[in-house]
């Protein structure tokens, strides 16, 4: 764009001519069709993330270090490459160029550094290291059985154990929940698709309805966000009647039981008490519903509509075992539980710190308080927790942060 006859004129002082005078309003105008590059605002909660992109090249290696670093309990250096790759996940673009990362938020120098490689040389050399790496693996294998956290696969690591097998060989003490998931390892490791899912709310509703009368079943986590495969199937269950719901969860499980539809669960106890314990915020905001962690039992051909031949399954048992997370909540905590629930953790993550640091609030999945007003504020939809934080609403679909 030759600007030469308005900087001129301006270097002498002299009032636009006409002519000029046009030129420039054209070129207002101009500047409003051609936007300045994409302004990305710095919370995920703040921004559009769908579930496809354009830049899993740059963000899958951003997230195998975040995944490293929490496999080394480093959780800021975690947090720091998680955020950095959502960034890229909310681009409208494809990055080409490390122009393109110009302006934008949340991008560390460690974050800057690998993309710069990738864009480069097409890899990150500490990304392959460590997706190559022995303690990596391990760690991947070891933390990949369903009830074993990082510390318990970090000790087998030290102790030379690799594979998940390797802890029945050497005779580990292993609780209920790492028995199950040995046991259940190569199907617990496989991803639940969107059919198998559909099939287990039908067994949950199913169970739901035998025992209570009305209660509301809501499909939470990736699947609400409308991913197609997940590595488990979460629900939330709750009825209109406040207190309804109370004692729900052991009914549920023991028709579930008794249908012979569970391989495992382990119930926590709902210990969510207002009054009790006022707006300090848990740790982690979604242990104090009645949730139950359990593993079901589902036949072949259950999933899908009603046909018994399903040609996904050609071989191997006649089930197949997938984690199922239940949570009931009461119906007042119901819209909190349900912006908790549907995730993406990321997205979660955002959305406290942002209520916290931005607006004097703790948000937690039962409730919202105002520090400044000393109370809680109540809400019947995420709309209105959205409108209460003072953000834009975004939809499940675009909360793949
Ligand atoms: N959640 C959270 N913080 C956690 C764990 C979970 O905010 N530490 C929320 C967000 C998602 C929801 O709970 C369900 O958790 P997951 O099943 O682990 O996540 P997901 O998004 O459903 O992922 P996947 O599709 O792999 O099951
Ligand atoms: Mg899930």
């Amino acid at each position: 764009l030759d600007i030469s006859w308005l900087t001129e004129s301006m270097a002498e002082g002299k009032p636009l001519a006409i002519q000029d005078r046009h030129r420039l309003k054209v070129m207002g105008s101009l500047t409003l069709i051609n936007p300045p590059a994409t302004t990305v605002k710095s919370y995920a909660c703040q921004r559009r993330t769908p579930l496809k992109h354009h830049n899993t090249f740059l963000t899958d290696a951003l997230e195998i270090l975040a995944e490293n670093a929490e496999f080394n309990e480093n959780e800021g250096r975690s947090v720091a490459f998680r955020r950095s790759a959502s960034v890229l996940k909310a681009l409208p673009h494809v990055v080409r160029g490390m122009d393109d990362l110009k302006n934008l938020p949340c991008l560390g120098e460690h974050s800057v550094r690998v993309i710069k490689e990738i864009l480069e040389d097409g890899t990150s050399s500490e990304v392959e290291s460590t997706r190559q790496s022995e303690q990596y693996q391990a760690m991947k294998a070891l933390t990949g059985v369903f009830g074993v956290g990082v510390k318990s696969a970090d000790r087998w690591f030290r102790e030379g154990l690799r594979r998940p097998l390797d802890l029945i060989h050497t005779g580990q003490k292993l609780n209920l929940a790492q028995q199950a998931g040995v046991q259940y390892y190569n199907d617990l490791n496989r991803p639940v698709t969107k059919r198998e899912a559909v099939a287990i709310s039908h067994i949950v509703e199913k169970a739901v309805n035998a025992v209570l009368s009305g209660a509301i079943i809501t499909l939470m986590g990736g699947f609400r966000r409308g991913k197609e495969v997940g590595h488990d199937v979460d629900f939330l269950i709750t009825h209109l009647e406040e207190g309804a719901e109370e004692g729900l969860m052991p009914k549920v499980l023991n028709w579930l039981e008794e249908q012979g539809l569970l391989l495992y669960q382990k119930t926590t106890r709902n210990s969510y008490l207002e009054s009790k314990d006022g707006p300090a915020r848990p740790p982690h905001n979604l242990d104090r519903f009645e949730r139950c962690f359990s593993i079901f039992k589902l036949e072949k051909g259950k999933e899908g509509s009603g046909t018994s031949l399903n040609t996904s399954y050609d071989s191997g048992p006649s089930w197949r075992a997938v984690r199922v997370d239940l949570v009931v909540s009461p119906f007042s905590q119901f819209a909190f539980a349900t912006l908790g629930w549907t995730g993406s953790k990321l997205f979660e993550r955002e959305l406290r710190r942002w209520a916290g640091q931005e607006k004097g609030m703790s948000l937690s999945s039962h409730a919202l308080y105002d520090s400044k007003q000393q109370r809680y504020l109540r809400a019947n939809s995420e709309e209105e927790i959205f409108a209460h934080l003072g953000l834009e609403y975004i939809p499940p679909s675009e909360r793949n942060a």
